[in-house]
């Protein structure tokens, strides 16, 4: 029988900036109560990342964190995957600071170094809200998103062995693949690998559907029966390949922090829960069934949800 589907909604990111949606969560309030409606829609994994409560930067501050963790723990079953991307312009101790405090179930683990191309957003004209956003998208002409072997080593070991961590394998091309495959062999992750496809980031693989064929066919090789897959595509493409997932046997991962998107339209979805429901919708209409947090616990071998530190 195939697996329910885990629905992943990412909630706020570091790609898009206050100025482009009102409707971004950019403050501890507002990530907590979106978390929580995307949980109620249906998201079986929040996929989560802080802002500056002031003016919305990406923020890695472990209070950051802190303000909004133990109230979506609180009032969701939901899994907290921390995010140890952070944003391209964060160092590596930086990103990593929140999820060694907070020692979740799941934190994404981006599988190589990569130019994270989201300068076109500075160039579009805007009424800027803030002084730091323009500046913060166009310095992504110039910045390597640093992910090199010892850097993921570390956070296998640090948090992955420390804390009995699991992961969210962010592979933005079949060159990350290729990573993830070394460390299976080399007995540093183990199966069963929960890799998201990223499509359509300036910089990696383009969102289409021959990149996500490609991308499941390079898995499928290097690490066979090893893995489950979910796939986020930034943009308009969110919805299409996102279902194309689903029915090549994958995960979904949808939210604002890849598409500000109501996912039909030029509109912009009113909040994170309106994509979950939407992907739902598409889903369950086809006969997918979601998977529910406990569900994906035992699929994904996670630790459970009282085994964390916040
Ligand atoms: N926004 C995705 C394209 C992370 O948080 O580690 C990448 C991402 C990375 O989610
Ligand atoms: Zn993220």
């Amino acid at each position: 029988m195939a697996d329910k589907i885990i629905l992943t909604c990412a909630l706020t990111g570091s790609i898009h900036t206050p100025s482009m949606s009102p409707h971004l969560p950019s403050g501890p309030d507002m990530i907590a109560k979106q978390a929580v409606a995307a949980a109620e829609a249906g998201a079986t994994i929040l996929h989560l990342h802080a802002r500056d409560p002031k003016d919305g930067r990406p923020s890695a501050k472990v209070e950051d964190f802190l303000a909004f963790l133990p109230r979506i723990r609180q009032r969701t079953d939901a899994i907290i995957n921390i995010s140890t991307g952070g944003s391209s312009q964060m160092t590596l101790a930086e990103r990593l600071a929140p999820s060694l405090a907070a020692k979740p179930e799941m934190c994404s683990l981006n599988m190589g170094s990569m130019n994270f191309g989201i300068f076109p957003l500075a160039e579009q004209p805007r009424a800027w809200k803030h002084d730091w956003e323009q500046p913060f998208l166009a310095a992504t002409k110039d910045v390597v998103f640093k992910n090199t072997f010892a850097d993921i080593e570390s956070i296998l070991t640090d948090l992955g062995e420390a804390h009995d961590t699991r992961f969210e394998f962010e592979c933005y091309d079949p060159g990350h693949i290729q990573t993830l495959a070394h460390f299976l062999k080399k007995g540093l992750v183990k199966a069963p690998l929960f890799v998201q496809f990223v499509l359509g980031v300036l910089g990696g693989i383009d969102a289409s559907p021959e990149s996500l064929l490609f991308m499941k066919q390079t898995a499928d090789r290097l690490l066979g029966d090893s893995y489950r897959f979910s796939v986020l595509a930034a943009g308009r493409h969110q919805m299409k390949l996102g279902t194309m997932g689903a029915i090549l046997g994958g995960h979904v991962r949808v939210g604002l922090e890849d598409s500000l998107s109501d996912g039909a339209s030029r509109a912009l979805a009113p909040d994170n829960a309106h994509q979950v429901a939407r992907i739902r919708r598409i889903l369950t209409e086809m006969g997918y069934e979601i998977a529910s947090p406990s569900e994906a616990r035992a699929m994904l071998n996670l630790k459970g949800g009282d085994r964390v530190a916040f």
